[in-house]
């Protein structure tokens, strides 16, 4: 087995918290549509991409809507999502993940961030991070959504780095499905009775310790 030399990291939920914001405008949207939308449902959106999240919301509203007007939902609530990132505060960054990406800089390691956001790039500068990443791989470059494996692929050749090389941090199932389909260490952060197929689970990247990668 390779020797660990890269980290790629998802966003929401394992960097930083925006679940909350697209929370706040996925309910905005389904309101002005007439029905509710609960955070319950908004756990079952994380990792999920924009347009295939409002397909489900519309189901969920029992609301039919064609394509050009989902183009225009999607955009909406788009709109109304990057208005409250733009205010995003480095203090926003989740605890103990600046530091946990500034170790496994200082031992050696590449880090990539794998997300599914098309705001990926607003997010890390407003929390100040960007520095921090070696590539980015994000909803603007991906063509297939986790659970394929795409994402992360592409993360490790942009590092250069071969994907049994790599550790994945991952909030989402789909995320740890994908860096599993791509021949990748997982480590989840959440709960292991969700993340079940992760070789370690931690409740967030404070916990961790760059050593710990090695023993994956
Ligand atoms: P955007 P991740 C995902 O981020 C979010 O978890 C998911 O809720 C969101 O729909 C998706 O990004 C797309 O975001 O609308 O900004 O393009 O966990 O893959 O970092
Ligand atoms: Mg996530």
């Amino acid at each position: 087995m390779p020797e660990i030399k890269a980290c790629l990291f998802d966003l929401d939920g394992v960097i930083v918290d925006t679940a909350v914001y697209h929370y706040r405008a996925w309910k905005r949207l389904a309101n002005e549509l007439g029905f509710d939308f609960t955070e319950e449902e908004n756990e079952k959106l994380k990792g999920i991409s924009r347009v295939r999240s409002l397909e489900l919301i519309l189901s969920w509203g029992g609301v039919q809507k064609s394509e050009a007007e989902q183009e225009e939902l999607a955009g909406r609530k788009n709109r109304w999502y990057v208005e409250m990132i733009s205010r995003m505060k480095p203090e926003e960054v989740l605890p103990g993940a600046k530091e946990f990406l500034e170790a496994v800089k200082g031992a050696g390691l590449k880090t990539a961030l794998g997300s599914a956001s098309k705001n990926s790039g607003l997010i890390l500068e407003r929390t100040g991070l960007k520095p921090l990443f070696d590539a980015i791989v994000d909803g603007n470059t991906v063509t297939a959504s986790k659970p394929d494996p795409q994402v992360f692929l592409k993360g490790a050749e942009a590092l250069g780095v071969e994907p049994a090389a790599c550790v994945v941090f991952e909030d989402a199932l789909a995320g740890v499905e994908a860096a599993k389909a791509g021949g990748m260490k997982v480590v989840g952060i959440g709960s292991p009775r969700v993340l079940k197929e992760a070789d370690l689970v931690v409740r967030g990247l404070y916990e961790l310790r760059p050593e710990q990668l090695y023993d994956l």
